[in-house]
């Protein structure tokens, strides 16, 4: 494939959906114009799996359903959006992908590593981003973010211990890979984020240039 796929992550209220605005912004004036799309999601289908996913239900959902429909809202993702554009040479970047699974299904459920590694490499064969941005956060600071921004989802709602495993999951992901992510401090203003961002920015176009 001959794009570029970048992910944007993080816990709750990192700042991803509103930085990845501004990091589209910047590659639009250089001249590329990113795909840019999100998980759970993306497509009609999939977008109808991220209402299942996200809204608030009479019957609790079990870990493996949750799982599962997360994997299947992105095979779908992958085969009718990403893909294509990636095999058209476009730079693609998707708030969110599957090291959301790790850290929300993996360290905030309880989901063994390996059981989301087999689906990893089921739905995705050998496609994995090219690159990965960590919006870290306190969750205290992110949550705040959160409930100040609109009512809470069905992931909002879950405990600190649970938010503080989905953090620790991402940190360990990306130290275990320095290759692929990068960590940015994302507690601070949007201006200090914006700044952090720069040189991955101008890492990208270098990219994208070749
Ligand atoms: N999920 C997803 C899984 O469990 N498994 C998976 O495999 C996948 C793909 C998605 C949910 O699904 C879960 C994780 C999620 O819980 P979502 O609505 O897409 O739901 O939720 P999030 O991706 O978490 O989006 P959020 O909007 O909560 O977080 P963001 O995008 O990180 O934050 P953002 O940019 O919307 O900012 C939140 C607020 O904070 C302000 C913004 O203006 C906004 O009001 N803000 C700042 N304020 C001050 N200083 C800064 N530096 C700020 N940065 C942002």
């Amino acid at each position: 494939m001959s794009g570029l796929f970048i992910t944007f992550e993080g816990p709750e209220g990192a700042g991803k959906s509103t930085n990845l605005q501004f990091f589209a912004a910047a590659l639009r004036e250089a001249g590329c114009d990113p795909l840019l799309t999100r998980e759970p999601g993306g497509t009609p289908i999939a977008e109808k799996i991220r209402g299942v996913l996200l809204s608030h239900h009479d019957e609790v959902m079990c870990s493996d359903a949750e799982l599962l429909l997360m994997f299947a809202a992105r095979a779908q993702h992958l085969d009718r959006l990403i893909r294509p554009a990636l095999e058209q040479g476009q730079v693609v970047i998707s708030d969110r992908f599957t090291d959301a699974t790790y850290a929300y299904q993996g360290g905030g459920r309880g989901i063994a590593t390996q059981r989301i590694a087999a689906l990893e490499d089921w739905v995705q064969g050998s496609l994995r981003p090219d690159l990965t941005i960590v919006f870290d956060v306190p969750v205290e600071i992110g949550m705040r973010r959160a409930r100040a921004r609109s009512e809470l989802d069905r992931f909002e709602v879950e405990q600190t211990a649970f938010f503080e495993s989905v953090r620790q999951t991402y940190l360990d992901r990306a130290a275990a890979d320095p290759g692929r992510y990068r960590v940015i401090d994302s507690s601070g203003t949007l201006d200090d984020v914006a700044e952090a961002m720069r040189p991955l920015i101008a890492q990208v176009l270098e990219r994208w240039h070749v």
